[in-house]
């Protein structure tokens, strides 16, 4: 019996399907008046739009969330470095932000602080990479130069006839210059010495002061990494 109904379905559904020549055909009526043959289609429909919103909505939360991560993956980093340092003491000063609001700009006891980072220049002279390992261990990188300002800014800082790491260089791929924080770099955001960079072999690049004519400059030179030199510490501010 059973076998029998299911037969006579599957009838019924072919001679609908040519029967579109024919309109006014009991099995085209059918097929009009039945529910049961509107309602599985409109459900299907349903659930297919349901399924596409949820997957662009699932595609705007995956692209959200990558944005999120990367912008502020940096920041926390920073923050939490600065939260295992050894320092016992910050020092805060009340700043206006961009957004008017006031707030605590921190930096480590006895750190230089500017508009958004901290600065700090280690006592000891020592090689690229250990330079680079000093300002790790106290929560921070060598310098990353963001713009001709800052570097304008750091330098009036320094002693003139040291030359100072800074946390770009080309170790991976000659001319290749590399900020250590993964900043991109941008040449015209730095000041190299006229002539500089000159050496395929000089991977670690130092900020130093020049007396070119009458006139002293601070800029960039790439240098050999294994010398010991002065360098330059930098972490962000911590924002209370
Ligand atoms: C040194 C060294 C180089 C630099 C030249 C400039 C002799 O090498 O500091 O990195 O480019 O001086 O004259
Ligand atoms: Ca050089």
């Amino acid at each position: 019996m059973a076998s029998e109904i299911t037969y006579a379905e599957v009838k019924f559904k072919n001679e609908s399907k040519t029967s579109g020549a024919n309109p006014g055909s009991p099995a085209a009526l059918e097929e009009k008046t039945s529910p049961h043959k509107s309602k599985p289609g409109f459900h299907k429909q349903l659930f297919a739009s349901l399924l596409i919103l949820l997957l662009l909505l699932a595609i705007s939360f995956f692209i959200a969330f990558v944005i999120f991560f990367q912008r502020y993956s940096q920041l926390f980093k920073e923050k939490q470095n600065l939260h295992k340092m050894v320092h016992q003491n910050i020092m805060c000063k009340k700043e206006n932000l961009i957004t008017e609001e006031k707030m605590w700009g921190c930096c480590p006891e006895h750190w230089m602080d500017s508009n958004t980072s901290c600065y700090f220049i280690p006592a000891e002279s020592k090689t690229w990479t250990d330079s680079k390992k000093k300002c790790t261990e106290m929560g921070a990188h060598l310098l990353v130069i963001n713009s001709r300002e800052e570097q304008q800014f750091i330098s009036k800082t320094l002693k003139k006839y040291t030359a100072y790491y800074v946390g770009l260089s080309d170790l991976e791929r000659k001319n290749h210059w590399q900020w250590i924080d993964q900043s991109p770099y941008d040449e015209n955001a730095v000041s190299w010495h006229s002539g500089e960079p000159n050496d395929s072999n000089e991977h670690c690049v130092l900020l130093n002061y020049r007396n070119s004519n009458q006139d002293g400059v601070w800029g960039l030179n790439d240098a050999n990494c294994e010398i010991p030199q002065s360098s330059i510490c930098e972490t962000m501010k911590l924002y209370l």
